[in-house]
């Protein structure tokens, strides 16, 4: 039996805006201010994980010192939020606002399921809150990425079942979470870092909606999955 894809859930960070590169810029400083070393590649694996495991990854087990994990924790929230005051509608990724209307023309339901707890702000900042029926961030659940908690409640909120959901994401985390929830994944970036996705795209400019779907149900309907 052909199935269809009727629930479409969107990371935030890295898939619809580049705020990732706030969060690493952000990053940065504590770690400077630490005399941790941090680059891109240990950021990497920052992507779809939530604040506080970030800075136990970034501490990796040495003593904060003087300023307390919650000193931290804010210290970097409050240089975060300095970098995303500068989002406008124009900081969507190309292509974003095209299939998110190629969506909602065939009816499908939309969801943004982030771990950031920011999400509320950027999306407005975007100007894309009303094209999301269902807003999850980083305070819906309690085990974020990659346990599969939030892509689940998304399922729920959204009325479709888990087996005709796809989730768009940027990290490892979240492509984890979307297989350990019974979804189909589409990876947003670097090919090779993403493969464990039933799809790739650089970004959604280059994404042809109908081709992409078709890949899907293909999958949908010859994997047998639940
Ligand atoms: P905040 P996503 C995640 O958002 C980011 O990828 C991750 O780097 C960040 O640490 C996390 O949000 C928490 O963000 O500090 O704003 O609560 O990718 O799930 O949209
Ligand atoms: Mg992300």
């Amino acid at each position: 039996m052909k199935r269809k894809v009727e629930g479409f859930i969107f990371d935030l960070d890295g898939v619809l805006t580049d705020t990732s590169e706030f969060h690493y810029l952000a990053w940065k400083r504590i770690a400077e201010e630490l005399k941790i070393p941090f680059d891109r590649e240990k950021n990497e694996n920052f992507k779809g994980v939530s604040r506080h495991e970030c800075l136990r990854i970034l501490l990796g087990g040495r003593n904060p010192g003087s300023s307390s994990f919650e000193k931290l924790l804010a210290l970097k929230n409050s240089y975060y939020r300095g970098y995303i005051k500068r989002i406008t509608p124009e900081s969507l990724f190309p292509g974003v606002l095209n299939v998110l209307d190629r969506i909602r023309e065939k009816g499908g339901r939309i969801a943004v399921a982030s771990v950031s707890k920011n999400t509320d702000e950027v999306i407005t900042m975007l100007g894309v809150r009303d094209k999301f029926d269902v807003i999850l961030d980083g305070y819906s659940v309690k085990r974020t990425k990659p346990e599969p908690d939030q892509f689940l409640l998304a399922s729920k909120m959204l009325s479709v079942v888990p087996g005709c959901c796809v989730v768009f994401e940027d990290s490892l985390a979240g492509i984890e979470a979307a297989e350990r929830a019974g979804m189909l994944s589409v990876g947003i970036g670097s090919r090779e870092r993403l493969n464990s996705a039933d799809l790739v795209f650089n970004g959604f400019d280059e994404i042809e909606f109908n081709i992409m779907i078709g890949k899907l149900v293909e999958i949908l309907t010859y994997e047998h999955r639940l």
